[in-house]
């Protein structure tokens, strides 16, 4: 397997030697998040987001981070309560043992824990802002982000009709999205997308996501779909079916793009070279964090492969972040970085507010946004607070 080339990630320039922070204390906060309307995918309907913030004190600041974990291990292994334990017993004491830990060092320090990528990259998220914010950086400029702005899509929920789907689909494109991704699972699929490719004619930007609903004996099915001009279609397969997904793709003209596949930069350049897809969804949680989802961009980059940034219903946190990343170069197709009225009434930063289908990168120091902390109150579901021994 091709190693991928592993760009180097310096600490943020700013002060010197004083650039990485110490961690005093860790304050994991739960907060239940109603959604505005329930999403329902082929794994599942979510009514509710339970989701794990992180709230880093350090001698020059704070810094927060947000776990996409969801409940429910549906979407992968990783779930809420999974996530909130490793921190707390695994990855947090291997950190606070050591006086000042850069977030570029946290991957080699949380190496010997195997996997829990999605509580990794949580931990990561909240060392960047907090390390960011005392450079007085942005995380856009560290990633290298190329645009101040970026185009978004929108992720659409199984309906229970086709007509519901039409009238959500519509309203959608009112607001101004760019490009519309329904979910589909077997038997809600070729007539739901012919209904919405119809009524929405032949230049909306289109594709599917089956988060691995399907098995390798659906292939002629499958290929129904490619009469409809679709973007992409997303995650067939099992994620563990990189094969499956190659022998897939020679019997589809729409693109396959993986999601739940790709793990690490080195999952998506083997998955690329076995032509397993043309299109890859970058989600930071997904492959252990922004540093490692910087390495997939660049794996895609230099194979000639688009990415886009996918989503996990963050909140302003998560989604600032998600901004920042899907502001490098090689981010050419609209991703699910969608507004945050998109999924919750009230968010607990300030919104992130479409604008001609579009949302701003966050500039300001860290991830560009403040946390509310009185919303965050008001939702807190549970509280722990670790302190460095
Ligand atoms: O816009 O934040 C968003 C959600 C986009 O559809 C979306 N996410 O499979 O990509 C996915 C899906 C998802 C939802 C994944 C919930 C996990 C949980």
């Amino acid at each position: 397997m091709n190693q991928p080339a592993t760009p180097v990630f310096p600490a943020p320039a700013g002060r010197g030697a004083r650039a990485v922070p110490r961690v005093e204390a860790v304050e994991l906060v739960r907060i239940a998040m109603p959604l505005v309307a329930p999403f329902r995918t082929s794994f599942g309907v979510q009514t509710e987001r339970d989701v794990l913030l992180v709230h880093l004190l350090g001698d020059a600041g704070e810094g927060w981070g947000e776990c996409v974990a969801m409940q429910e291990p549906g979407y992968s292994s990783e779930y809420t309560e999974g996530a909130q334990q490793v921190i707390e017993h695994h990855l947090l004491p291997r950190i606070l043992a050591r006086d000042r830990v850069g977030a570029a060092e946290l991957e080699s320090a949380l190496a010997p824990v195997r996997g829990h990528r999605m509580a990794k990259a949580a931990l990561e998220m909240a060392w960047l802002d907090l390390e960011l914010r005392a450079a007085g950086r942005s995380l856009a400029a560290y990633l290298g982000a190329v645009r101040s702005e970026v185009d978004c899509g929108v992720s659409v929920g199984i309906a229970a009709t086709t007509q519901e789907l039409l009238e959500t689909v519509a309203g959608y494109l009112d607001q101004g999205y760019r490009r519309i991704k329904l979910k589909i699972e077997p038997g809600l699929d070729i007539e739901r997308v012919r209904a919405v490719r119809e009524g929405c004619g032949p230049d909306l930007l289109l594709q599917v996501d089956a988060n691995a609903a399907y098995t390798l004996d659906d292939a002629d099915h499958l290929a129904r779909l490619d009469e409809f001009n679709l973007v992409l279609i997303e995650q067939p397969l099992p994620e563990e079916e990189l094969l499956g997904h190659a022998k897939l793709a020679r019997r589809l003209t729409t693109p396959i793009c993986l999601d739940e596949s790709i793990t690490s930069a080195a999952v998506a350049a083997e998955a690329i070279e076995m032509g397993a897809c043309g299109i890859v969804n970058i989600k930071p949680g997904r492959v252990g964090g922004y540093l490692e989802a910087r390495r997939v961009h660049d794996v895609c980059a230099t194979r000639g492969v688009p990415v886009w940034c996918g989503g996990m219903l963050e909140t302003g946190i998560g989604r600032a972040a998600n901004l920042a990343l899907a502001a490098l170069p090689d981010f050419t197709l609209p991703g699910d970085t969608s507004a945050s009225d998109r999924y919750f009434h009230q968010d607990i930063t300030e919104p992130f507010v479409l604008e001609n289908g579009r949302l701003r990168v966050p500039t300001g120091p860290g991830l560009g946004v403040e946390v509310r902390r009185d919303v965050v109150d008001s939702l807190t579901t549970r509280r722990t607070v670790i302190r460095r021994p």
